[in-house]
């Protein structure tokens, strides 16, 4: 199966950044590639070669919510998906089981694609609970052919370090057995470990962060995974 190489830009990269990265990004034509800029370079981003995702995206059709964007808004300018769940919006802002839900049935209602992201703490990793904090996570996410789970320990994201593949693909049969998905993986995703985690059997593909920001880098690692 074609493996899927998403990059989460995070807050990072306004339009004329954006524009600049997709005049050197290159990816061969055997893997599946999306991008996923901040709100405000959605715009800039979805005339380009691969389909564009949001990092977030809220439960309602319209209404008195702050701050927020929804489906029907993404749809309009031409994005083709959403992130939901990641843990950087678990962790900062607020966001619970049963949000990630609400956001994920919505964008998929909407037609946009889901990319839910699940994953422990290093608490939980160390208390024993990784596998109760998946299955309850990934119990809530809704059953449907346009929907990606992406495995990211929070332990690894962003702190250099990243999960040994047999512990990625010990996570990636669990959640495989629970919902009968493609799953990335992410944390520290760079091109010096991506060979060894796309190899495993479960993993279908990489949510990467900060190395989707260059794009000599990314690039690099669309054609490891091709
Ligand atoms: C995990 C990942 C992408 P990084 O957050 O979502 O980021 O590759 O920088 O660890």
């Amino acid at each position: 199966m074609r493996k899927l190489m998403a990059g989460n830009w995070k807050m990072y990269k306004g339009p004329a950044e954006t524009l600049a990265f997709f005049d050197r990004f290159e990816a061969p034509d055997g893997v599946d590639v999306v991008v996923c800029p901040p709100f405000v370079s959605l715009e800039a981003a979805v005339g380009e070669e691969w389909p564009i995702y949001a990092q977030n995206v809220h439960w309602a059709e319209e209404g008195a919510f702050t701050g927020e964007i929804s489906a029907a808004m993404l749809v309009e300018i031409g994005v083709r998906g959403a992130l939901v769940g990641h843990s950087e919006r678990r962790q900062y802002f607020g966001e619970t089981d049963e949000s990630v839900r609400a956001r994920a049935e919505a964008a998929l209602e909407a037609g946009l694609q889901v990319i839910a992201c699940v994953g422990e703490s290093a608490a939980e990793r160390e208390g024993g609970l990784t596998e109760q904090v998946l299955e309850r996570q990934v119990a809530v996410l809704p059953r449907h052919p346009d929907l990606v789970i992406a495995y990211e320990p929070v332990w690894a994201i962003g702190t250099g370090k990243t999960a040994t593949p047999e512990t990625a693909q010990e996570a990636h049969a669990l959640i495989k057995s629970l919902h009968d998905t493609r799953v990335l993986y992410g944390g520290s995703v760079k091109p010096g470990n991506a060979a060894a985690l796309l190899a495993q059997p479960s993993i279908d593909g990489a949510l990467v962060g900060g190395a989707s920001l260059d794009p000599d880098s990314f690039s690099e690692l669309c054609r490891i995974a091709a």
